[in-house]
């Protein structure tokens, strides 16, 4: 079997934790947040974690075995088919006709009950199905919960004389997420924090304003973004991922006077002609008032990119404003994007991927000292003298069946102080491309206003 360590970043893949700052239940601000019902969507998974948690347990102690209702349902059921002991069901309420039961299958009093619960906060629930299940005259001695939030539940039960196993708790699977660079020291330091029982401060972000950070910009494609910005009142970035040139334009046409830049993959039309594709473009930028910028990814040696960026079918060095790069071939791969915009890929938006703290921090070097650039792609703060663009926005989903990964435009304004949302289907897909770039365009300002 693999190691717990293993286990628990296969749950992790799954998205049952995030980091970030969230209102709980009883409103306080926490910096992380966990939810387990992922875990019932795997079945692998599911099992495995059945099997984890029966292992620990002093099996013959127990008749039946019950869930609290709802996240540890699966959880339960999955325990009770892996080792034969017999489920019953806890009902949030009691039914409000026939039988009126508030536990469902087959029990005698007198017997003793394994309680499964996903996570333990305060122990508060748990106290309140631990009553109503003593209530039928079940006797209940041991709780196993999946992760322990460490914030004095297990303490409170244990008073009470029952026995909790939790397999994971907050502090150690903090440890393990640091361990493979998926979180900061800064989050760790947060939640240790939180974990101590202490309030965490969250720094209310005070950003730089469009009209300063023109103030200080010199590459004069950072100066027109910044301009463009503070005339149209908006940071937002259409990324247009289209396959007809007519789709193209017809959407370039619609938005246009809501964004700030038009994202392309120019590779991605069907039908790209220099003439039939990019003059009527650059006619439409010119017409609104947007700049255009190629979501290239160069990644390559710097020879390579000079041919990539200038000759091919594209030609992107004739027409586009802003072009996207890895920095992974070092700071001379990137002296050839001469009269453009570079903005540097930091951190990417997708599940799993290798853009991790280490990564971030060896690029970030090339990318400060390198005056081509004018900000970067990431999904976390840099500093001021950079421009921030972050992707992975949409006010819908939380994500797509390939990985991607979304946030709000708030979430990443505030949280990140992105200077750029960059919105894909989001706009794109939505029934009225137009209304829905406004929306985008109004909620991204008042996050930016909001955060000033
Ligand atoms: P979406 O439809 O909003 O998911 O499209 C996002 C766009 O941003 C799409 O063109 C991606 O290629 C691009 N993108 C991203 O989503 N995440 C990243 O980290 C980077 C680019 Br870099």
């Amino acid at each position: 079997m693999e190691s717990k360590k293993e286990f628990f970043l296969e749950c992790y893949k799954l998205g049952i934790i995030k980091f970030g700052r969230f209102t709980l239940k009883s409103g306080i601000e926490s910096p992380f947040y966990v939810d387990l019902r992922p875990l019932a969507s795997d079945p692998k998974t599911l099992k495995k974690l059945a099997n984890y948690l029966l292992e620990m347990l002093p099996l013959d102690n127990f008749d039946i075995i019950c869930g609290v209702p709802y996240a540890a349902l699966p959880m339960a059921t999955a325990m009770s088919l892996e080792s034969f002991i017999p489920l019953i069901i806890k009902r949030k309420e009691a039914k409000a006709y026939g039988t009126k039961k508030l536990i469902e299958g087959i029990f005698e009093k007198g017997q003793n009950c394994l309680l499964v619960e996903d996570v333990i906060t305060s122990g508060k629930s748990l106290v309140e199905t631990i009553d109503e299940v003593e209530n039928e005259g079940i006797k209940v001695s041991d709780i196993v919960v999946v992760l322990d939030r460490q914030q004095g539940g297990k303490e409170k039960l244990e008073a009470k004389g029952y026995k909790v196993h939790s397999l994971f708790n907050i502090s150690e699977v903090v440890e393990i997420l640091r361990e493979v660079n998926y979180i900061d020291e800064d989050e760790v330091a947060r939640i240790k924090d939180f974990v101590n029982g202490n309030q965490v401060i969250f720094e209310e972000k005070k950003r730089l304003s469009y009209e300063q950070k023109l103030e200080t910009a010199e590459h004069s494609f950072a100066k027109k973004i910044l301009e463009i910005a503070i005339e149209k009142r908006s940071n937002l970035i259409a990324s247009a991922d289209f396959i007809t040139t007519k789709e193209l334009l017809d959407f370039a046409d619609f938005v246009g006077p809501h964004i700030v830049a038009l994202k392309t993959h120019i590779d991605i039309l069907n039908d790209f002609d220099a003439d039939e594709t990019i003059l009527p473009l650059k006619d439409l930028a010119t017409k609104h008032n947007f700049l255009l910028m190629e979501d290239r990814k160069f990644a390559d040696i710097g020879n390579t990119q000079e041919l990539q960026f200038s000759y091919g079918t594209y030609k992107i060095s004739n027409w586009a404003d802003l072009v996207t790069s890895h920095v992974i071939g070092g700071s001379k791969s990137l002296d050839c994007f001469m009269n453009v915009g570079v903005v540097a890929i930091l951190g990417m938006s997708s599940k799993g991927t290798l853009t991790d703290s280490h990564y971030r921090e060896e690029a970030m070097k090339v990318i400060q000292s390198h005056p081509n650039i004018i900000g970067c792609v990431a999904q976390n703060e840099i500093s001021d003298e950079l421009l921030l663009f972050t992707p992975g926005v949409n006010l819908g989903e939380t994500g797509d069946d390939k990985g991607q990964q979304y946030n709000s435009p708030e979430h990443v304004i505030k949280n990140y102080g992105t200077d750029f949302i960059i919105v894909g289907r989001g706009i794109y897909k939505s029934e009225e491309p137009e209304q829905e770039a406004l929306r985008y365009k109004n909620e991204g300002w008042k996050a930016y206003l909001e955060t000033l």
